[in-house]
């Protein structure tokens, strides 16, 4: 019987996924770097400092920029990023994300965020989400990001449960290996070309119901 779920934000809760793709786009044009969806697979889950370092790989610029240069463009696309998350409020929670939220609060079960964004925190009240969560895992208190297993680690431990003992949903390559080597039970929300067919999958968020997860994780 799994006692916690730990949820993934960005392409999760909410669509900030293609926020977060179009002001890496933007950065990237201004490097003289091109990014596509593709690519994008590539960074999603991945931390801001991480998704700048493969963006400048990408584009065969690995070198070109100091550690402060890189500080002040990752800043600069959290900029890019802020402006159009600013507006976000409850009608952008995806479809069946607040039911299944009431329905584990019914159950009694625990209920974290493991997200590597600085951001988190601020989309959840935005979102007017804060209440349902028991613990928020800090991106910025972990020593490695996805696909380490660290966050969904810490997330597990704000719970005072086992890692083992909870499921993890997420939408992101990387999120899915971080909960498979953090022991936790994974969901992917997505496709089998874009997470694999290894894990169980929904591709839309409505099918995340508390019955979806108890069959599939306690049967
Ligand atoms: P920030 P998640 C991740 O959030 C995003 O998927 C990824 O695109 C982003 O770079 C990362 O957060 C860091 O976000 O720049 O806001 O700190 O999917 O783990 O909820
Ligand atoms: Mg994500």
């Amino acid at each position: 019987m799994f006692k916690g779920v730990l949820f993934d934000l960005d392409g999760v809760i909410t669509d900030t996924a293609e926020y977060h793709y179009q002001a890496w786009k933007l950065l990237a044009k201004e490097l003289g770097i091109t990014i596509d969806r593709d690519f994008n697979e590539s960074l999603k889950g991945v931390s801001r400092e991480d998704s700048l370092k493969l963006i400048l790989n990408h584009g065969d610029q690995t070198n070109k920029y100091t550690l402060e240069e890189c500080a002040r463009l990752a800043e600069k696309k959290n900029h890019y990023y802020l402006s159009t998350i600013q507006s976000i409020g409850p009608k952008d929670v995806f479809p069946g994300i607040l039911a299944l939220l009431q329905e584990l609060k019914a159950h009694q079960v625990k209920i974290g965020l493991a997200s590597a964004s600085k951001n988190g925190p601020f989309l959840l009240e935005k979102m007017a989400l804060t209440s349902f969560f028991d613990t928020v895992a800090d991106p910025a208190k972990v020593p490695f990001g996805k696909p380490a297993p660290d966050i969904f680690i810490a997330a597990a431990k704000g719970l005072n449960i086992q890692p083992e003992e909870c499921i993890g949903i997420e939408d992101s390559k990387a999120g899915i290996q971080a909960i498979i080597k953090s022991r936790a039970l994974p969901i992917g929300v997505g496709t089998t070309k874009e997470l694999g067919a290894n894990i169980p999958l929904v591709t839309k968020t409505d099918q995340l119901t508390y019955d979806y997860l108890h069959n599939t994780w306690n049967s």
